[in-house]
């Protein structure tokens, strides 16, 4: 397989939301053990990273990185819309922790200006060796990056990629094209095979927590020319995306592991508890597509 598989990692919190330390080194452990993934990305939306302090931020990278070694890739995501915070988290993960790739979302809420968003990235990875991998989530951030905008970013050569978690498969072309040489990690689970037939460099998302077997096998199916394997692949994966989508994202993934036995613990608030009826839910989605 030369296409890479991450998992975005799920952060395992106690029912008062502070981290739950074994249980995200059982999340990483099930991740490089089970799930055979070629990284991890750290610290992103599946990570509930933007309902965080600091200081939960460090600790959680910290223990990402004790667990995980070097057995796998780590992508450390330290963007912040406070530029001082993603500058010291930048500078913790890679000199503290000794994390070589960091990566940052586009900066939010107000309404950025592009030269702002440029200085943003350049100011991050200034004084760190590291590279850096753009976040862009557009459905979340509401932040769009045009091709001309991405070029102006991979002026910076330590600029390496995208986390393109978007479904703008024009965009997602042109940039193949432009910048054969950039990383591009396609962030949207449901829509993987349209991506690879688009060359993207690998993936990263949430579902492959528990759905790596099936996302490594489309990938092998492609990569050896059988589009309707990998066709059919992505079908059973969109029926186990659709059941989890509805049920509540992260609660159902987190669900999911502990019927795994994986010790995957809440969400933070203010995202809810799961109901007595979403664990039943998500007991029937693990029964039928992951047993
Ligand atoms: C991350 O944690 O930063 C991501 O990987 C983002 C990608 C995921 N997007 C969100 C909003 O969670 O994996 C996807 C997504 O969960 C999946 O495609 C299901 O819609």
């Amino acid at each position: 397989m030369t296409k890479k598989l991450y998992s975005a990692l799920l952060t395992s919190f106690n029912a008062d939301g502070t981290v739950n330390e074994k249980g995200t080194r059982e999340i990483v452990r099930h991740n490089i053990d089970v799930n055979h993934v070629d990284g991890l990305y750290v610290g992103g939306s599946t990570g509930e990273n933007f309902m965080l302090q600091t200081a939960t931020k460090k600790r959680i990278f910290e223990i990402v990185k004790d667990e995980a070694g070097d057995d796998v890739d780590l992508i450390a995501q330290v963007g912040s819309i406070d530029l001082q915070e993603a500058k010291e988290l930048a500078n913790y993960v890679v000199n503290d922790l000794g994390y070589k790739t960091i990566s940052a979302v586009t900066p939010f809420y107000y309404n950025f200006s592009f030269p702002e968003i440029k200085y943003y990235y350049d100011e991050i990875v200034k004084d760190v060796n590291a590279n850096l991998i753009v976040y862009s989530i557009p459905a979340l951030t509401g932040v769009s990056l045009s091709l001309d905008n991405f070029a102006k970013l991979f002026e910076n050569p330590k600029i390496i990629g995208v986390k393109y978690t978007n479904a703008d498969f024009f965009l997602l072309e042109r940039l193949r094209n432009r910048f054969p040489d950039k990383k591009i990690l396609f962030g949207t689970d449901e829509m993987l095979l349209p991506a690879l037939s688009l060359g993207v460099d690998g993936a990263i998302g949430s579902t492959y927590n528990v759905n790596a077997a099936r996302a490594k096998a489309e990938i092998e199916a492609f990569e050896a020319g059988n589009m309707q394997k990998a066709l059919d692949i992505q079908h059973e994966t969109n029926d186990l995306i659709s059941a989890i989508l509805g049920n509540g994202l992260y609660q159902t993934i987190k669900l999911l592991l502990q019927d795994m036995g994986v010790e995957a613990g809440y969400t933070k608030e203010p995202m809810h508890k799961p109901t007595p009826e979403m664990k039943t839910t998500a007991s029937e989605i693990y029964a039928k597509f992951l047993k």
